[in-house]
């Protein structure tokens, strides 16, 4: 499968997280990327590099004053206090219900807050940077698959599906899996369905999608009621106005094993089916995986090249996503794992 790489994601490198009060460090690190890498490249998958700006792309999905926060927030961070070149900003004060977020407030700090939905996602200096090359990466798979490629892996960090469209939250600044949607309806797909398997709902590509009828999401994720975001992914969320049939949660209690999964996953295919769309976009989370430190599914290795066969049934051009998965020295060959079964004649 051709796949689309880029060492840029490595500018990306905030050094703590917060994790029941105290810091620690980045469940979401450089080592992700660099492991997926080396099991493309051991398993013989041809690799090159982003050739698409996916700037149109990404004002048609996100904000132009949350995209230009990001853009400059590393240097407004430093011009608040150079010291600040060795801290990580983090929101502090959100506009929650009855405060306001339609005024965007001039101070830095308070701006954090309108644009984070949560206090998870540390920007360092190179994150502009890398979560663009990442988009890039997006748009240039969808390019290949809109040019008749079967299918291409986006294999990209920060991951992106809850980025929503304007805010960024849960390791995600910018949607990929949106950017790779938007991108093949652009190129003529009339219909685009995404499959998001991430263990977390991807929040941001739901809200991206919710009242549009040519982008159908169908997401298998755990629980919102015990499992982050918490606060969206329930079953009641069918999309609104123009869009309403046209998404799809279902959500599974954290422990759950392969059998009931890949069940909700014959559902979630039907539904893609019956949508008849040009192409696929996978949000391929692999934080599924049954020893991932912050997820509570039980996949193993083989149900992920599973996975990837019952992927490749649906028939359709596909654009493979990296999303979460933080089981990093296992990650690699769980990722060619579902490149394997796709690929399997
Ligand atoms: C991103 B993706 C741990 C809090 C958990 C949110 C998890 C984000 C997962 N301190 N942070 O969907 O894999
Ligand atoms: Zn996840």
């Amino acid at each position: 499968m051709r796949t689309v790489f880029t060492p840029h994601h490595a500018l990306h490198a905030p050094a703590t997280e917060f994790f029941r009060g105290e810091r620690v460090p980045c469940f979401e690190k450089v080592e992700r990327a660099r492991s997926v890498h080396e099991a493309l490249i051991r398993s013989g998958h041809r690799i090159d590099a982003p050739e698409v700006d996916s700037a149109p792309v990404l004002a048609q999905v996100h904000g132009a004053r949350y995209l230009n926060f990001l853009e400059t927030a590393w240097s407004r961070w430093l011009a608040l206090d150079p010291a600040n070149a060795d801290r990580q900003p983090f929101p502090s004060t959100w506009p929650i219900r009855t405060l306001r977020a339609d005024r965007e407030p001039a101070e830095f700090s308070a701006q954090l807050g309108v644009y984070s939905m949560d206090s998870g996602t540390p920007i360092c200096a190179g994150t502009w940077a890398a979560a663009k090359a990442g988009a890039d990466a997006a748009a240039t798979a969808a390019h290949w698959v809109s040019q008749g490629e079967r299918a291409a892996l986006v294999a990209t960090r920060p991951p992106g599906h809850h980025a929503g469209p304007d805010f960024m939250g849960g390791y995600c600044f910018l949607n990929n899996a949106a950017v790779a949607a938007q991108a093949l309806r652009n190129a003529g797909c009339s219909r685009v369905a995404i499959l998001d398997v991430d263990y977390h709902h991807g929040n941001g590509t739901q809200a991206i999608f919710y009242e549009r009828a040519d982008v159908l999401f169908v997401s298998l994720h755990g629980d919102p009621l015990t499992e982050f975001p918490f606060f969206l992914g329930h079953a009641d969320e069918t999309g609104a106005g123009a869009g309403l049939g046209f998404n799809l949660n279902l959500p599974l209690p954290a422990g759950t094993l392969a059998p009931a999964w890949f069940d909700a996953l014959a559902t979630g295919e039907q539904r893609v089916r019956d949508f008849r769309p040009d192409a696929l976009v996978v949000s391929l989370g692999l934080d599924t995986f049954e020893h991932d430190p912050i997820s509570k599914f039980k996949l193993s290795t083989v149900d992920f090249h599973t996975l990837g066969q019952r992927v490749a049934a649906l028939g359709l051009p596909t654009v493979f996503v990296l999303e979460g998965g933080y089981a990093t020295a296992e990650l690699g060959l769980n990722t060619t794992a579902v490149l394997a079964g796709f690929e399997q004649p």
